[in-house]
């Protein structure tokens, strides 16, 4: 490991054959079976609140997974907020989505609407701070294992609107590079419905490039959601970690039209460490 990638992150949780490489791709990590020993885990300590962290853009992970299961996200919670750690809220997007359970049995529910999936807690991060009002977190990070075999790159967790990229440093790997964004919608759109929006990013090189950010603004829409990003009004922004020369990334926003829907979508892209802002607009269902 090299400590000047740590950003924060200390993986003292991490067993014998757990394994965390940083690579150019972002953090390899892996386990090598299925016993006690085979965990991944690093926690970065913070000073949060939950009702911070569930106003906020939902935690993320940008992971490619090659064999076997997938990190969860962690968060070390203090339900009471007193400053004594309660034990650990666990992300696992896969398997409930947004819901986040409770590892250790911890809690008592205030409201036994929060049970499911077999834990005391599985539930929004909202529901569970409007639960637990004064609750704080002390510190995020992420778990793969333990006692199960897995393996793949992690090339961002993002936390409270932060993307940590494990390594991945815009000066070794990034541009200058060509970056181009397209927008895809439906050919349909129902006012006041859900849709989907896909964000195409492609790198034309010469370089790979990273991190940077996407921003679309999408005039006559709302958007609701945007994965790992963040959202305000018409406007989504998107932060990419990294992307190799003649790589495509894609991200599906959750956007609904509004009441003065235009036939009109916009987007740029903004990065220091690049040569090219393109920027471009497009009809509905064109590509730039
Ligand atoms: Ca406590």
């Amino acid at each position: 490991m090299t400590p000047s990638n740590l950003q924060g992150f200390n993986f003292a949780e991490t067993r014998t054959t757990g394994h965390a490489d940083f690579t150019a791709e972002g953090l390899h990590t892996y386990t090598e079976g299925n016993t006690f020993t085979d965990k991944v885990a690093a926690y970065k300590p913070v000073s949060a609140t939950l009702a911070s962290v569930a106003a906020g853009a939902d935690p993320a992970l940008d992971y490619t997974n090659t064999a076997g299961i997938k990190p969860g996200y962690q968060m070390a919670f203090d339900k009471d907020g007193d400053g004594d750690f309660d034990g650990f809220l666990v992300g696992e997007p896969d398997a409930y989505g947004l819901k986040w359970w409770d590892s250790s049995g911890f809690l008592t529910p205030k409201d036994d609407s929060l049970a499911g999936c077999g834990y005391k807690i599985c539930a929004t991060l909202a529901d569970i701070s409007a639960a637990y009002p004064q609750a704080k977190i002390s510190a995020i990070g992420f778990s793969l294992g333990s006692g199960a075999k897995g393996d793949g790159v992690l090339s961002s967790l993002t936390f409270l609107d932060t993307a940590y990229t494990f390594g991945l440093d815009p000066v070794a790997n990034g541009g200058p590079a060509d970056i181009a964004v397209k927008l895809d919608a439906p050919l349909l759109t129902n006012v006041g419905t859900d849709i989907p929006l896909t964000v195409t990013v492609t790198n034309n090189g010469p370089n790979a490039a990273g991190p940077f950010k996407v921003s679309a603004v999408t005039p006559g829409y709302d958007v609701k959601s945007a994965p790992g990003g963040t959202v305000a009004g018409n406007t989504a922004t998107i932060p990419v970690t990294y992307l190799d020369k003649g790589a495509t990334k894609t991200f599906v926003l959750t956007a609904k039209a509004s009441a003065g829907f235009q036939l009109g979508l916009g987007w740029h892209m903004s990065s220091p460490t690049h040569r090219r802002i393109p920027t471009c607009s497009t009809t509905l269902g064109s590509p730039c």
